[in-house]
């Protein structure tokens, strides 16, 4: 008998409050919306980009549009959610300052520039709890990592997958896309021990450090190379399979190139509660204090002992 995600989180043993219950089902709702989307961006006419630029400088894909769209529109109508940080919006988005309890940084559609050529993409989100009454702006939203109550993301791919993560741990969920239902897959996610896979863009070589260089010197004969371009596929074979991402920082992008609050905290959430780590190579990702919304950080993402000793 497969349990739904709806079920999976109405039973006792998730110690998950109601509210964040709603807000996780919203992400589910919009999810299926943006998959439909995903599904038929050729056929309706919404590949390619809109001539704008975003706030990173990157142009704006049509569907990195839609979906920032359809999940406000989900987060509005769910009531529970106070104010959202997204990629896709240079500034937060106050929804609720009465009733809302949570704060979400999001990346809408993740690796958007893949989409035109049927490679995989995902959402990506963070869920915070609001730690006060106080007036709600963008610093609101930056609070570490640790502090996150959960963390979810969707991979749009040869099946549509949801992973979420919480304080009592990982499960991935599969959309039956006849019942418009995730079904529950996985109930006690958890990272290999044994890596398989390393992933880095050996395109940006010469901008690596001498340090970085000699790093990935020692993944490589150990361990198989497999880098698609889209965070969200990457990270989740390792997740599943056992290896490291490596996305660090380079002379080309002294800070890295990858966002704190809504890809990288969201995801060293999820591979620390599935027993691996996230770090920027000097520190916990979940323990930096965020200075901006879309602030950039080098990230390493995998197994402990093989990050562990990377940078010791
Ligand atoms: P590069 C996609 O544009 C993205 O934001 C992530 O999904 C992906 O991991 C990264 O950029 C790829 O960057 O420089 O290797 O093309």
């Amino acid at each position: 008998m497969s349990t739904t995600l709806k079920e999976y989180l109405g039973q006792n043993n998730t110690n998950i409050n109601e509210s964040l219950k709603s807000v996780i089902m919203s992400i589910a709702h919009g999810a299926i919306i943006v998959q439909n989307k995903v599904s038929r961006i050729s056929l309706d006419d919404i590949s390619g980009s809109t001539g704008e630029i975003n706030v990173q400088g990157e142009e704006v894909q049509k569907l990195d549009d839609k979906a920032n769209n359809i999940f406000i529109d989900e987060f509005r109508e769910n009531g529970k959610i106070a104010i959202i940080g997204s990629e896709e919006t240079e500034n937060g988005v106050i929804l609720n300052k009465e009733s809302g309890e949570y704060l979400v940084n999001m990346d809408p559609l993740d690796g958007s520039s893949n989409i035109d050529v049927a490679v995989s993409v995902g959402s990506i989100f963070g869920i915070w709890p609001r730690q006060d009454d106080s007036c709600l702006n963008d610093n609101s939203l930056l609070l570490e990592g640790r502090k996150q109550d959960a963390a979810v993301y969707i991979v749009y791919g040869s099946s549509t997958l949801m992973v979420v993560a919480t304080e009592s741990g990982v499960q991935s969920y599969t959309l039956d896309l006849e019942k418009k239902e995730f079904i529950i897959t996985d109930a006690n996610l958890k990272i290999p021990n044994k890596s398989k896979y390393f992933s880095v863009n050996y395109g940006n070589w010469d901008n690596f450090s001498i340090k970085t260089q000699e790093i990935i010197k020692d993944l490589q004969g150990k361990y198989s190379l497999r880098y698609i371009g889209s965070l969200i596929a990457d990270f989740h074979r390792n997740l599943l399979k056992g290896g490291v991402f490596i996305y660090p920082a380079d002379n080309k992008s002294p800070n890295g190139k990858l966002r704190l609050m809504y890809e990288a905290n969201p995801l060293a959430f999820i591979i620390e509660k599935a027993g691996g780590i996230g770090v920027t190579g000097k520190e916990n990702i979940l323990d930096i204090s965020p200075g901006s919304l879309h602030q950039r950080t080098p990230l390493i993402l995998g197994n402990k002992d093989i990050v562990k000793n990377m940078f010791e």
